[in-house]
């Protein structure tokens, strides 16, 4: 009698595992999702990028992080993640092509530099902006490409944060630029009049514009 009591117990949970696994729902698509399909349009993946930094995925804790805007301005300003967040955000399809032959095109939500410039009184003398960045990375662009176009500095690629690895907390979508002009994990911006300053593969035989329809070879 009892063993026909476990026989019972144990044809039950089998058929309920089985039932189970049948009718399990599809997965259910959480938010956070990286979106690869934007407009009709084909989207590449977060994953699609090469990583070959200069000195490898810098790791920022956003706790200690901010933002320094300093150089010909009234007086340096600090932003943190948040006070960067904050700001009206734009999104847009923009395509990095790297020097090496690879690109990759993502959606990119962000702010416009413009906006993040607005935070400063720049002086009459600026003609350049410099961002520099955790990894000891650097570059440089005149003042006028974030006034004469909309420059997305990115927080978002995909739908999702930007991870470690893409530049965490900030990646600047340089459009027709090359991408070593899209400089990752900014920590600081100068506003200059020095319009030579050479970023580091800028000072290392790479154009100073890096124009997208011009050679990237000095
Ligand atoms: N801080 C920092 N930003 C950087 C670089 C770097 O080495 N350090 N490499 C640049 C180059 S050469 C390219 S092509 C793009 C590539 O972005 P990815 O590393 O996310 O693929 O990042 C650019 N931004
Ligand atoms: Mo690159």
């Amino acid at each position: 009698m009892k063993i026909g009591i476990v026989i019972f117990i144990i044809v039950i949970g089998v058929l309920g595992i089985i039932t189970y696994s049948t009718f399990k729902p599809d997965a259910i698509e959480l938010q956070g999702v990286e979106v690869q399909d934007y407009q009709g349009e084909r989207l590449d993946s977060v994953n699609d990028f090469r990583e070959n930094s200069i000195k490898g995925p810098q790791y920022i804790d956003i706790e200690d992080y901010d933002l320094e805007i300093f150089g010909l301005v009234d007086n340096t300003k600090v932003l943190s993640y948040d006070d960067v967040l904050d700001k009206q955000a734009y999104e847009k399809v923009v395509q990095l092509n790297c020097v090496e032959g690879w690109s990759a095109k993502i959606l990119w939500k962000g702010v416009l530099v413009r906006d993040v410039l607005d935070e400063v009184n720049i002086s009459d003398y600026a003609n350049t902006i410099i961002f520099y960045a955790y990894d000891g990375y650097s570059t440089a662009f005149p003042l006028d490409y974030f006034y004469n176009n909309d420059i997305i500095l990115a927080y978002e690629m995909n739908g999702v944060t930007l991870p470690a690895e893409r530049g965490f907390p900030f990646q600047l979508v340089a459009e027709d630029r090359w991408g070593y002009k899209w400089i990752k994990w900014i920590t600081d911006i100068e506003i200059s009049s020095n319009e030579s300053y050479e970023g580091f593969w800028e000072s290392r035989g790479y154009s100073n514009t890096g124009n997208l329809n011009e050679s990237f070879f000095k």
